[in-house]
């Protein structure tokens, strides 16, 4: 066993001193600046859509964005803890820099870290009120608690001073203060607890989408499935029903939540003023809506097969029923979430949830390649406004 990783450990070093080698020149200091922060809020869905806006920000400052890996938690299998992956397994770094100037956290500290952010200069910059739950009421809580702590160890950095601010927002309106506050000269890099970015993404962000290309090894996996399960036109539908969501959806019912709830705006509208109105079902459909929804885009699209990605149930068998045998019906229930959402950003027609930022990532992928989607509960979701200049 030990050997092994050894072994594994020289190949690894072995590489990365290749790659070093071949692209080090490339990776110059910005004297502009960087943003780095720790998508410590949600799963996929969540990261994603902070990423965007994280992503807007850096670009609004004209700071290099230093993408974090996404964190995937791994509590009920192997290895039971957070694990780190890089930003690349999923998505072309590459393509964001049509975009925008980015690095990988694991390049940036690899390679620029060590001269221009030297472990003993690493300053954390926080909200005042976050660093009021701190024990001394001025430290920024970098890294208290999960995913915090182990987001920070997994690239081996600790957190020597606290910078804190207040009275300034993400948004476009407080970017001469944030340049003033803050100019790269005297803060090079910006190391933030959360990312600068709302939840969910804001209208004027959604079409950042489109420089989220997947990685190669994800398009081929991808592919590979819908050519051996699917028959083409296929339905994607996405059932986000299980006991975590059933909770959620409960503050809708009981009223706590407005129209806005979670990604709602996406098929409610992004205005509070003129919000379509959110119903339990758009929240958690139940099996009478999902067959009545997958019977209705399977007739319209003439489809062959149907896909289900699931969180919990996947109602193969009733669906299945629902067609005689006469459609195929396929459920993957992959390892790795992000085959269901490349599964679903292909079908030729998408059932989401309206709720769910897991089901806005593939209707944001599929509203950039022009492909049609809908909701449970909502047949006609209104287009959205696909601006993505700044
Ligand atoms: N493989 C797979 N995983 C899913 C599916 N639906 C939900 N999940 C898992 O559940 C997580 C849900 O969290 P998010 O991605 O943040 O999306 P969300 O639906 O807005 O949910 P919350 O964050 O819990 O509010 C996903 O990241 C997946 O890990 C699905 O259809 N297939
Ligand atoms: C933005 O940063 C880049 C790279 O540091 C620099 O070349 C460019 O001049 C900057 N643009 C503005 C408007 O400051």
């Amino acid at each position: 066993m030990a050997s092994y990783f050894l072994k594994l450990k020289c190949l690894l070093s072995f590489l990365l001193l290749h790659v070093c080698w071949v692209s080090c020149e490339e990776l110059k200091w910005d004297e502009n600046g960087y943003v780095l922060y720790c998508p410590c809020m949600g799963r996929f869905g969540n990261q994603a859509d902070h990423f965007l806006g994280s992503l807007a920000f850096a670009k609004m400052l004209n700071r290099t964005l230093v993408v974090p890996p996404w964190i995937v938690y791994r509590h009920h299998t192997p290895p039971y803890t957070n694990v780190h992956v890089p930003y690349s397994e999923f998505f072309q770094l590459e393509a964001l820099s049509a975009f925008h100037r980015v690095v990988s956290l694991e390049d940036f500290m690899e390679k620029l870290a060590p001269k221009y952010w030297p472990p003993g200069e690493r300053r954390a910059y926080c909200f005042e009120t976050a660093a009021q739950r701190s024990a001394d009421r001025k430290s920024c809580p970098m890294k208290d608690g999960n995913p915090f702590g182990p987001f920070w160890d997994y690239v081996g950095v600790e957190f020597d001073e606290s910078v804190l601010f207040g009275g300034i927002s993400f948004s476009v309106y407080h970017q001469p203060q944030w340049m003033k506050k803050f100019p790269a000269s005297e803060h090079p890099i910006l190391a933030l607890p959360g990312a600068p970015a709302q939840f969910p993404v804001i209208e004027e962000h959604v079409g950042l989408q489109r420089f989220m290309v997947w990685s190669d090894k994800i398009v081929k996996e991808g592919e590979e499935h819908i050519a051996t399960l699917l028959t083409r036109p296929y339905v994607g539908i996405h059932l986000r029903i299980g006991v975590d969501w059933q909770n959620a959806c409960k503050l809708l019912d009981s009223g706590e939540a407005g129209p806005h709830f979670m990604a709602s705006p996406q098929c409610v509208g992004y205005s509070r003023q003129t919000a379509r109105p959110l119903t339990s079902t758009m929240c958690l459909p139940d099996l009478t809506e999902i067959l009545r929804a997958v019977k209705l885009w399977v007739k319209k699209t003439s489809a062959r097969s149907v896909y289900i990605a699931t969180d919990s149930e996947s109602h193969a068998g009733d669906i299945n029923k629902l067609f005689k045998g006469k459609v195929e019906v396929v459920t993957l229930q992959p390892d790795l979430a992000q085959m269901d959402l490349y599964v679903l950003g292909r079908a030729d027609h998408f059932i989401g949830n309206c709720v769910s930022s897991f089901s806005a990532f593939v209707k944001r992928e599929r509203d950039v390649r022009g492909l049609p989607s809908s909701f449970f509960g909502m047949d006609e979701p209104g287009r959205a406004n696909r601006r993505e200049e700044l």
